[in-house]
């Protein structure tokens, strides 16, 4: 594993997975995306692990998919290459996933993080859907599960602006379980994990089940038309003008084709 490190028994009957490309702040490639998949398989199969914690830096959650690797695909690629096989085993995970999310977490970042079923996030935390800014839209899930937790007329103003919310912000709004001083972050998410761990697994494996069943119909349509939207983006010139003009550190010129 090159991009995340895995504690097995971080606590008893709880492992720790760590994003660990800090230089890019956890952008999300594939390669880091397919080991976290492993990870998290080999986690859930494993009748010693009862919990799992996802957690970045203190900088960064993840600051989202690698730009820099998306940022001269087409719509075909992005098709082809089918990077939510990857996303949907994540989600697939029985066992209840915890994120503990300080600084950045933002557009794919926020989406992992959401797709966990809990989030513990410090008092440093910053969650936005920035996509809209590099000519693109969320595509891991962002405009469905946002929307879930903390309602459209938010959820709308974020997807349409990209602008950045707070731990506190995000704590009002429910989209965190709770918020903690950023030094208590992990210890605190680990806790939650281990308070859960011991539970009955088949009580908490059924009850995670049955809560995300109040959506999951719905959320698989959902899904399934935000991952379109997002592909077809990348036909788009404002999709390379908004990924060349991250790269390139100036403000984009959209032109609107
Ligand atoms: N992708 C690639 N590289 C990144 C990313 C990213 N998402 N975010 C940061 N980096 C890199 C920067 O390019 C920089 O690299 P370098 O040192 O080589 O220039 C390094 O990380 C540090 O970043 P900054 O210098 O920009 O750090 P700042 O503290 O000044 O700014 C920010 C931090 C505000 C987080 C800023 O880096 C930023 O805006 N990042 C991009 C955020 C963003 O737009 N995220 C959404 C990406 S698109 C997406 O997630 C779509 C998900 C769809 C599903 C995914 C499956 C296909």
């Amino acid at each position: 594993m090159e991009f995340i490190t895995v504690n097995p028994q971080a606590k008893p009957a709880v492992a720790l997975v760590s994003l660990n490309r800090p230089k890019e702040l956890n952008a999300l490639n594939l390669q880091l995306m397919s080991e976290l998949r492993d990870a998290i398989q080999a986690l859930d199969a494993n009748p010693e692990v009862r919990a799992i914690v996802i957690t970045g830096n203190e900088k960064a959650f993840a600051a989202g998919a690698d730009i820099k690797q998306m940022a001269g695909k087409n719509t075909i690629d992005m098709l082809l290459a089918d990077q939510f096989a990857t996303w949907e085993a994540i989600r697939r995970c029985k066992k209840p996933l915890i994120a503990a999310v300080s600084g950045f977490a933002l557009g794919g970042g926020c989406e992992l993080a959401m797709t966990c079923d809990m989030i513990v996030a410090s008092e440093t935390a910053q969650f936005g859907q920035p996509e809209i800014k590099i000519g693109v839209i969320p595509g891991a899930g962002g405009t469905q599960r946002l929307t879930r937790a903390i309602g459209k007329a938010k959820a709308m103003e974020l997807v349409l602006t990209g602008r950045f919310i707070s731990a506190a912000e995000a704590d009002r709004l429910g989209l965190v379980t709770r918020v903690v001083p950023v030094e208590l972050c992990l210890s605190e998410a680990l806790s939650l994990a281990a308070k859960v761990a011991e539970m009955s697994p088949l009580a908490v494996r059924l009850a995670k089940e049955a809560v995300n069943q109040t959506y999951e119909n719905h959320l698989n349509d959902g899904l399934h038309f935000e991952r379109k939207n997002f592909y077809m983006l990348f036909a788009s010139d404002d999709q390379k003008e908004g990924m060349a003009a991250f790269i390139e550190k100036r403000k984009p010129q959209f032109t609107g084709r």
